[in-house]
């Protein structure tokens, strides 16, 4: 049986009011689901300290693919396991669209993220444009398989976020995101037959309260990735609780 997995992104928002909130209104309650607040990183010490001795674990939004140097502004993948995380994303297509990061990049930043103990959460997807030219599969195996080439895949979550869903307020129906589900475990079988069945699978984009309960239900999703409703605590709790 798989490990059920509902990771909070949020994004470029957030102060520390909204720290002590959200781990007071979610930690009160408990879930099957593991559930994972990304701050962004200013607020993951603080995050770290007031979910100690609850179920709630941290993660980034973004690591370095450096370990360590002249590289300013950069947060390496070593600095966010200190400082509490379990967790970190990897190759978001904001990353991938607005910062330039390729699937090279992406491949490296899986790796940094591993070596240091951190469980990758790889996101993959496709365009809009993409997905209307028949070209999902082909995207979503490129963009798997290229991150993967070095990988644990012990220390893995794949999250499936079709860029035209995220932030748009259009959802994958339940059929389509378990189609690219299926597909993406199958992909991970051509590497690892047995770890493939093991490793949890997220959907992103658009998940709310009303619409997690179908998409958590299909076969090859194991939870979510959740961005603008991860920010407002009933939404977020009732997201988890549907797992
Ligand atoms: C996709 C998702 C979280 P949202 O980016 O990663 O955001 O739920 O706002 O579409």
């Amino acid at each position: 049986m798989r490990q059920s997995l509902v990771i909070a992104n949020w994004k470029l928002n957030g102060d520390l009011e909204l720290v002590n909130f959200m781990v007071s209104a979610l930690a009160s309650e408990s879930y099957t689901a593991d559930v994972v607040i990304c701050p962004p990183a200013p607020y993951l010490s603080a995050l770290q300290q007031r979910t100690q001795n609850t179920e709630l674990a941290v993660g980034g939004q973004n690591c370095s693919s450096f370990q360590q140097g002249a590289y300013t502004g950069e947060i390496s993948a070593s600095m966010l396991k200190e400082v509490g995380c379990e967790y970190v994303l990897v190759g978001h297509s904001e990353r991938r669209s607005l910062f330039a990061e390729d699937d090279q990049v992406v491949a490296s930043k899986l790796v940094a993220a591993q070596e240091a103990g951190l469980t990758a959460v790889l996101c993959v997807g496709e365009s809009l444009t993409q997905r209307e030219a028949g070209q999902t599969m082909s995207v979503v195996k490129q963009q798997l398989l290229s991150a993967l080439q070095n990988a644990d895949l012990n220390r893995l979550v794949v999250a499936y976020e079709p860029v035209w869903a995220i932030g748009t307020g259009m959802t994958a129906s339940p059929e389509q995101a378990q189609e690219v589900h299926q597909e993406i475990r199958a992909l991970l079988a051509t590497i690892d037959a047995q770890q493939a069945q093991k490793i949890s699978l997220l959907y992103g984009g658009s998940v709310k309260a009303d619409n997690a309960e179908i998409i958590f239900a299909q076969e090859d999703i194991d939870g979510g990735l959740i961005g603008g409703a991860s920010l407002v605590a009933e939404q977020f709790r009732a997201i988890c609780s549907a797992v």
